[in-house]
């Protein structure tokens, strides 16, 4: 039999993919972040006999009529499932089963068995094979349900040879499972659960060696670890970027706030190749983070030692900001903006609080919804009615944040600022090769002066770190163009559908 999983994406229209610019396009092709892992974990679980696929549509078109399949499996998040839904469609009514599975089918169930054969809800690493055996025999159940967790360490590794390397500019690791916060917003407390589930650190360096057959010099590409917080069992986490260590690689991910009062951890860490370190920081103000049930995790006083600690080790500080708050008001957009790059947040990413159903959040504001379109459901769209803003206001306020958090002008100030905090044995200067790189890359860009400039003085300066970083800060420009028009006067006109209908 055969098995083609998919990856449905956002928004057909290409120019206004979210994670992907203009730029990447001219410079690398149609190329996006990173493959979803969920296919791999699947295709890992799928009997030797059977052939499997993996059509990421974030990087190509699909030919529903051109297909030849035995069974289809759509994975999705709520902000892709319109989408998935069409392909669904279209693929049923040629006659060929379908599967959906992923955080939304998850949530949605009922909703999600009128466009397909078979949903599966939770984790499918167990209930899969379950599923092709039915599949096998005849006799496709509508409803797979796992409603515990299976301990990760039964889990087998993702099948890294079915996707297409050369599109992606990173690739996805999991290490661990779980969260033991309870913010409101988040999907966690039904997807991965409140346990906390370690894969044996020996699996999680053979799957990333698995990839680094496919990872070759000069564009090494880095790992994401999509673990939703690397920093709850201490000894684990520091056994884990031990391991890693030999690998040579460099990579990202995310945590807790708390991961900042560790040095230890955070020199093993940056010894691992950690490059950029993610913190959930959701809100400058102790009021909001009190309204989603984040107190536990968040101290608004704690977050600036955060930054300057991961700065001392060499990792670029990211954070993830939410406006939407009830207790948000009209000037919470710029004092956050100035928090960030006050604090040399140096990579900000804003979203607007979304209710994505079956989370606490969904329930507490349900009343206030009055927008059901799924394809708005990223976090770029303001979905139901805050209490003291309007809807518009802050979507225009977001993105005005985002374009800029992303100015090169800024950016430019906000790099000297960290490299001059090196030098750092884990984090060293550029070399030779790769300044030069660098202005190859400026050379094709050339159109655009601005960031031809802003590259090839990047090359120059002495204690400049991280190739990848400077190409992403010109890469995050031009996204953010995206989002804002900014008029003349400096104002911000209302934002440009990036979500599709
Ligand atoms: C990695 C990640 C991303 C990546 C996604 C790209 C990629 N290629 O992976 C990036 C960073 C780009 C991203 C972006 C966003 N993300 Co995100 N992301 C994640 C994260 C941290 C991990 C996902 C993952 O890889 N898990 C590991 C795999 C193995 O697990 P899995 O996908 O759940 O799959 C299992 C089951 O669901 C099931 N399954 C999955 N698919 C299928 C399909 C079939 C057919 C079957 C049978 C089973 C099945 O089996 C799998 C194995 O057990 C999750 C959090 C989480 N814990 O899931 C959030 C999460 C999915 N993201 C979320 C959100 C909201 C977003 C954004 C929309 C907003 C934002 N700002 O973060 C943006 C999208 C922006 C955009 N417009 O493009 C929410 C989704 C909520 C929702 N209902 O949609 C999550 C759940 C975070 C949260 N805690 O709330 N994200
Ligand atoms: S800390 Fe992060 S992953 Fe954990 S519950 Fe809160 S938002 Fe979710």
């Amino acid at each position: 039999m055969k098995i083609v999983f998919i990856n449905p994406v956002i928004d057909k229209s290409k120019d206004q993919l979210i994670w992907a610019s203009a730029l990447t396009h001219n410079l690398f092709g149609r190329m996006t972040v990173m493959p979803k892992l969920a296919p791999m974990v699947l295709a890992a679980r799928t009997p030797p006999q059977h052939t499997v696929e993996y059509i990421d549509e974030d990087i190509e078109d699909i030919d529903v009529n051109g297909i030849k399949a035995d069974l289809i499996a759509i994975t999705a998040m709520t902000v892709q499932i319109v989408r998935a839904y069409q392909l669904a469609d279209a693929f049923r009514k040629r006659g060929i089963k379908v599967a959906l599975g992923g955080i939304h089918a998850s949530s949605c169930p009922d909703e999600a068995a009128q466009h397909a054969d078979a949903v599966c809800v939770g984790e499918a690493d167990n209930s899969w094979p379950e599923l092709i055996k039915d599949l096998e025999n005849g006799c496709l159940k509508p409803r797979y349900d796992v409603k515990d967790y299976p301990p990760v360490t039964e889990l087998v590794s993702p099948r890294v040879d079915i996707i297409k390397h050369k599109f992606y500019s990173m690739f996805p690791v999991q290490a661990t499972k779980g969260c033991p916060h309870d913010c409101d917003f988040c999907c966690i407390n039904f997807s991965s659960g409140h346990k906390y589930r370690m894969k044996p650190v020996e699996q999680v360096v053979a799957e990333i060696r698995a990839f680094e057959k496919y990872n070759k010099e000069p564009f090494r590409k880095r790992y994401h670890f999509v673990d939703d917080n690397l920093y709850v069992n201490r000894e684990y986490t520091i056994k884990l970027f031990t391991a890693i260590k030999e690998l040579k690689i460099k990579w990202m991910g995310m945590g807790s706030l708390n991961i900042a009062g560790d040095d230890e951890v955070l020199r093993v860490m940056a010894e691992s190749g950690c490059k950029s370190f993610s913190i959930g920081y959701e809100s400058i103000s102790d009021e909001s983070l009190a309204e989603a049930n984040k107190s536990r995790a968040n101290k608004v006083s704690e977050y600036q030692t955060a930054a300057d600690k991961l700065i001392k080790h060499g990792i670029i500080p990211a954070g993830y900001f939410i406006f939407g708050f009830d207790s948000d008001d009209e000037e919470v957009f710029a004092r956050t903006v100035a928090f960030t790059r006050k604090y040399h947040i140096l990579t900000p990413y804003f979203n607007i609080l979304t209710p994505f159903p079956g989370t606490r959040l969904y329930d507490r504001v349900k009343e206030r919804i009055f927008d059901k379109t799924w394809s708005h459901y990223g976090s770029l769209k303001c979905v139901f009615k805050p209490a003291k803003l309007q809807p518009e206001q802050i979507e225009a306020g977001s993105y005005w944040a985002s374009r800029q958090a992303a100015l090169l002008d800024d950016m430019k100030r906000q790099l000297m600022y960290f490299w001059s905090q090196g030098p750092w044995e884990t984090n060293p200067p550029l070399r030779a090769g790769e300044r030069f790189l660098l202005r190859a890359i400026g050379f094709k860009v050339r159109r655009n002066k601005q960031y031809r400039d802003f590259l090839v003085w990047a090359s120059k300066q002495k204690n400049a770190v991280d190739l990848f970083q400077i190409v992403m800060t010109v890469t995050f420009d031009d996204m953010a163009k995206k989002f804002v028009l900014e008029q003349p006067d400096g104002s911000v006109q209302a934002p440009v559908p990036v979500m599709g209908k």
